[in-house]
This record gives structure tokens, C-alpha cells and sequence, in this order.
């Protein structure tokens, strides 16, 4: 909680701590006290900005001529295989969880969203960059579509594929949910997404690495504690490895 300088001046009075200003104003603690109250402040103001903060965005020219792909490349499911081999055309978007509507979204309607296109670099943990384009709709959009109940604090993205067993996930808090370069990417350098890079849906995040930004994109749940999915620390690789579950960049 914020302790606004109006409420802790007001508790102070309250408490039969000030009779006047001058004593407001030469009491040494209370000067300290409101010192540090206003650093929290400042502190929270900071660090919100921050996330708020755009990432860098690059000139086509400064794209990759190579954008490797990593993690999976094909979820190679039976349920998968039949959906690409119609160019996902029976595909869906589930949006649930805490949502007052529920929905299921086709590509063509996603595409049909305002379209947010970003060049923007990626970089992976394991220690490789490539700048690349993206198209997509702003996470916000489909979220504000859906509705997002108030007790909602994290979405968690649902994705197509598994690695040894367990489903790749991930999710974001609301900030990072919402921020404008959060978008659910239907296309990269001017094309429809490749299987190797997430079709038909991927996130992009582009404040965070990227493991971060799940492919193969099936399901958005909106919830209130990342407890209850996977093995309860947010996504694939935070479960597996203790990757961080904030891996702002
Ligand atoms: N569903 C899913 N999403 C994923 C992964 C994955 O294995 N499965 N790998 C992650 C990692 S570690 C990286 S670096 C990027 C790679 O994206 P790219 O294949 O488009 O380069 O996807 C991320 N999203
Ligand atoms: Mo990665």
C-alpha cells in the first residue's frame, strides 16, 4: 500500500503525535518517517514506469537475415497435425477463466483485431539475439473483448505442445499483460507465422526474455493465483529449471 503523506500526517494528528505545524516540522523521526514514506512512493512510482517503458523498436534494415527457431518447433500432435493441415482453420483461441465472456476466437477473427506491427529484438537465455517483425493484436484487446473480472491478476497462456511430458505455459501479470507491445502474434517479417515459430498464435513480450513468449498459443486463462497451474511457478521452464517467473530485460 502507498502511504500518502496526507493519511500518515493525518494517523500522526490522530494519535495525539502533533499538536501544530512547528512541531511537524522540527521533529527529526517524524521528518524521517515522512522521508521514507515518500521514498516508497517514489520507489513504486519508479519501478511501475519502468515496466511501462517501451522496448527498443529497430529499422527494417536492421532485421536478421536468419531467425532461428528454439524450444519446439512442431507440437507433432495428432490434435496439431490436423488443424495446421487446414492452415488452422478449425483453430480456436479459448479465453477463460476469470472472464464475464468467456470466448472462443478464430484466426480470422484475431487477425481481423487492430494490428500492432513492432521489429524488435529477442533475446534467449541461452545466450542468442535476432531482431525481427511482428503482427499482432494487442493482448489488451482480447482481454478487454473477454472482459477481465476484478479478482483476475495473471493470464496464463496455454500452448500446443509438451516437452517431456509437461505442457508448455506461461503466463504474465496484469502490467506486462496490458503493456501496448504485448501482442498475440498471428505473423513475423511480413508473413503468416511458421509452424517453427508458433503458428498459429505466439505471444510477444517484448520487455522479457524468450522463453517468455509462448508458442502454439491454444488458451488464455485469466486467474488469480499461478499456484494451480503446472507445478505452480508460472511457466514451463520456471517448473523445470527455476528459471525467473519476471525475466525483464
Ligand atoms: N510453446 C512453446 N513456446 C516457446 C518455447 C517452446 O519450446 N514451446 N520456447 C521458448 C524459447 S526458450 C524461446 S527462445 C522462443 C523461441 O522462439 P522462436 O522459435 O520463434 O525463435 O520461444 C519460446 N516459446
Ligand atoms: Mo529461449
Amino acid at each position: 500500500m502507498i502511504v500518502t503523506r496526507r493519511k500518515l500526517i493525518g494517523s500522526l494528528a490522530a494519535g495525539g503525535l502533533l499538536s501544530g505545524c512547528d512541531k511537524l516540522d522540527n521533529s527529526p523521526s517524524f521528518r524521517k518517517i515522512l522521508f521514507s514514506a515518500e521514498d516508497a512512493h517514489r520507489f513504486l512510482q519508479r519501478s511501475l514506469t519502468d515496466r511501462m517503458a517501451l522496448a527498443r523498436e529497430y529499422r527494417p534494415d536492421q532485421m536478421s537475415p536468419v531467425f532461428r527457431t528454439n524450444g519446439t518447433n512442431n507440437p507433432g500432435t495428432p490434435e496439431y497435425q490436423a488443424l495446421a493441415g487446414t492452415n488452422f482453420a478449425d483453430w480456436r483461441l479459448q479465453v477463460d477463466g476469470l472472464v464475464s465472456r468467456p470466448m472462443a476466437l478464430s484466426l480470422a477473427q484475431l487477425r481481423s483485431m487492430p494490428t500492432r506491427t513492432q521489429i524488435t529484438r529477442h533475446d534467449c537465455v541461452e545466450g542468442w539475439s535476432a531482431i525481427g517483425k511482428w503482427h499482432g493484436v494487442p493482448l489488451k484487446l482480447v482481454l478487454d473483448l473477454a472482459g477481465l473480472r476484478p479478482d483476475a491478476r495473471y493470464i496464463i497462456f496455454h500452448c500446443a505442445d509438451r516437452i517431456g511430458g509437461a505442457a508448455y505455459y506461461e503466463s504474465l501479470d496484469l502490467v506486462d499483460a496490458f503493456h501496448p507491445q504485448t501482442i498475440l502474434a498471428w505473423g513475423m517479417n511480413d508473413n503468416l507465422l511458421t509452424v517453427g515459430h508458433g503458428a498459429p498464435l505466439r505471444l510477444r513480450v517484448e520487455r522479457q526474455l524468450g522463453y517468455k513468449h509462448a508458442k502454439y498459443v491454444m488458451r488464455l486463462e485469466a486467474v488469480d493465483d499461478l499456484r494451480r497451474a503446472g507445478r505452480g511457478k508460472g511457466g514451463f521452464w520456471e517448473d523445470v529449471a527455476d528459471y525467473e517467473w519476471y525475466a525483464g530485460i
